[in-house]
């Protein structure tokens, strides 16, 4: 591998999958067991909280139950190891990147284990369930945290660091994503835009953009990952 100097990474549910947490469009994804409409929007917060926050406080209250995989470690392993400029952003929401050992990460669709307070617009740590009772450990009043997740529709963490990474990095590689959802999906084309950097899939089959991609490497992220940080650190 060519000694690179700035890598961005995106990771999508794909390299939490061994770790047992579903996917989205795979047979057992999350979508299938509800509409995405029914509970990732703002809109049906503010039509049913309950079944919103039930949603999320389920998937919140499994992370206890799943471990990080070699692929999360692998990347751990990098950001410990590459003295260049590094960047993984995440589409996940669980916490297994900061449980790998990552460091030098970006929650780009935020986080189960984070509330936000519509009252005082604080965001707090929070692994418990939320729900109507739940007290904002800022101003301290009940009745105003929300999961603090991106719905779509709304604007994803973190854009301007993003953007500004994918235009000076030399390498950008994707590991477990379908490329579905923007502006996610639309990161390697802002990478071919600046014209310079490398860029690889690490996926179990194709992905919607793997055309895209100068390289593409299929099969499961826990055996590709480990393989591909030991060539970068080699
Ligand atoms: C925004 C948090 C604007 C929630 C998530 C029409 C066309 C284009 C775009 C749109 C459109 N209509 C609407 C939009 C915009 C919309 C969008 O893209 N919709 C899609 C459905 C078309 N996007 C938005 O709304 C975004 N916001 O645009 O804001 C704006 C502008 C100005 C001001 C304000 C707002 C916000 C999107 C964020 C939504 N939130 N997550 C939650 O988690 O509950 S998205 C969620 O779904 C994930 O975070 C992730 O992004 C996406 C799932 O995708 P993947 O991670 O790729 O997972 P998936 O299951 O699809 O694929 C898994 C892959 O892994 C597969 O390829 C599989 O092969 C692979 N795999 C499986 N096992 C393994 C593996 N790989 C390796 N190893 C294995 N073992």
């Amino acid at each position: 591998m060519a000694k690179y100097r700035s890598i961005v990474i995106l990771t999508g549910a794909g390299i939490s999958a061994e770790s047992g947490v579903p996917t989205f469009r795979g047979p057992d994804g999350l979508w299938e067991g509800h509409r995405v409409e029914d509970v990732a929007t703002p809109e049906a917060f503010a039509r049913d909280p309950a079944l919103v926050q039930q949603f999320y406080n389920q998937r919140r209250a499994g992370l206890a139950r799943v471990a990080p995989n070699p692929a999360h470690v692998a990347l751990a392993r990098l950001d410990a190891a590459f003295d260049g400029e590094l960047l993984i952003v995440t589409q996940n929401v669980d916490d297994l990147h900061e449980r790998g050992g990552a460091r030098r990460l970006l929650h780009m669709h935020g986080e189960l284990n984070k509330a936000w307070c519509l009252a005082c617009d604080a965001r707090s740590g929070w692994t418990a369930d939320l729900d109507d009772d739940s007290r904002c450990p800022s101003c301290g009043r009940a009745g105003h945290l929300r999961p603090d997740i991106v719905w779509f529709g709304e604007m994803p963490y973190g854009m301007e660091t993003i953007e500004a990474a994918l235009a000076r990095c030399d390498l950008f590689v994707s590991i477990g994503t379908s490329g579905n959802v923007y502006p996610a999906a639309g990161f390697i084309s802002t990478v071919r835009y600046h014209g310079r950097a490398h860029s690889l899939e690490l996926n179990l089959e194709p992905s919607g953009g793997t055309g895209w991609f100068r390289e593409a490497r299929h099969g499961p992220a826990s055996q590709l990952v480990p393989a591909w940080v030991d060539e970068v650190l080699d």
